[in-house]
């Protein structure tokens, strides 16, 4: 049985004014909206200021290691296919530290939605450079500005064959929802990339900084044209867009996988203690 408002949130650890909190309104608004029991969805992070998020919300979670969410994500998802298996974590800990695992799992293309909240920098650990740090900024430890180029999550998704490549922004949590829903909806690896502000360690991209920049998408934009969502992911200056880039259905991971594909997975199956505690002899 489901109803609605039944994602019970609670108190967090975040600045007043944190960008977290739109997403976490968000994320509690795309549950809800898609009659979601919190028994049927799993919400997994790695470390940081976003990957509490899983602990603020009521329903199934987990916590893994930083920039290791995805790797217990997918394992979730292959055990129950019955989950909505979805991740809320740092640009950090998605695109730095679990770099490599945010690059396999688009190739794989096992059914999950993965929101990043991108503040362009590590909160947790006090504002040094992310992956998505803006060249020059200056940080605690880049004292004389970020000498890197920044990563385009979007156009790195887009060329490694990600099927729904959306971005959001924290300020504008009704429009987030709408990217939200379409991207647990979809059948398959669905990136949004979240812009958030920080407001203690962040001094360049702020809210008002987001806000000024990011125009939401209309109908005219075709979302099957990959030639035309990488022109968009490339579009970072006075003017960002924000919305849904890509769509594209494609055959998911466990729908080409022999055994889980004739649903044949653990959860599923009959489980003999005696079996079990067998091979805890062996162990021990
Ligand atoms: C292997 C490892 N490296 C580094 C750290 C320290 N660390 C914890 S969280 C974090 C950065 C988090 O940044 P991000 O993922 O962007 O999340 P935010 O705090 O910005 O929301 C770092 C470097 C760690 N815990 N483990
Ligand atoms: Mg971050």
């Amino acid at each position: 049985m489901t109803q609605q408002h039944i994602y019970q949130t609670h108190e967090t650890a975040w600045c007043p004014g944190c960008g977290n909190f739109g997403i976490l309104e968000a994320l509690k608004m795309a549950l809800e909206g898609l009659n979601l029991d919190p028994h049927d969805v799993v919400i997994l992070g790695g470390i940081g200021q976003a990957p509490k998020t899983p602990q603020y919300i009521e329903c199934n979670s987990f916590c893994g290691l930083h920039g290791r969410a995805v790797p217990p994500a997918v394992a979730v998802k292959m055990v129950n296919l019955n989950l909505k298996v979805i991740i809320n974590s740092g640009d950090g800990d998605s695109y730095g530290e679990g770099g490599n695992h945010f690059l396999h799992n688009i190739r794989r293309n096992v059914d999950i939605a993965h929101f990043v909240h991108d503040n362009q920098l590590y909160a947790l650990t006090k504002g040094q450079a992310s992956p998505t740090t803006m060249e020059g900024m200056v940080t605690p430890v880049q004292v004389e500005g970020s000498m890197s180029i920044p990563f385009n999550p979007l156009l790195v998704a887009l060329g490694t064959g990600a099927g729904f490549v959306a971005r959001g922004f924290s300020g504008r949590p009704e429009h987030l929802a709408g990217l939200m829903k379409r991207a647990i909806s979809y059948r398959g690896y669905a990136l949004v990339d979240i812009f958030q502000n920080c407001v203690t360690f962040n001094k360049l991209n702020t809210y008002a900084w987001y806000n000024s920049r990011v125009y939401e998408l209309d109908d005219s934009h075709d979302t099957s044209d990959l030639a035309a969502a990488m022109a968009l992911a490339s579009q970072f200056g006075e003017q960002i867009p924000i919305g849904v880039l890509y769509e594209k259905p494609q055959p998911d991971y466990n729908s080409r996988h022999a055994q889980l594909s004739s649903g044949q997975v653990l959860a599923g199956r009959d489980n003999d203690p005696e079996v079990v505690a067998r091979l805890m002899r062996q162990l021990v």
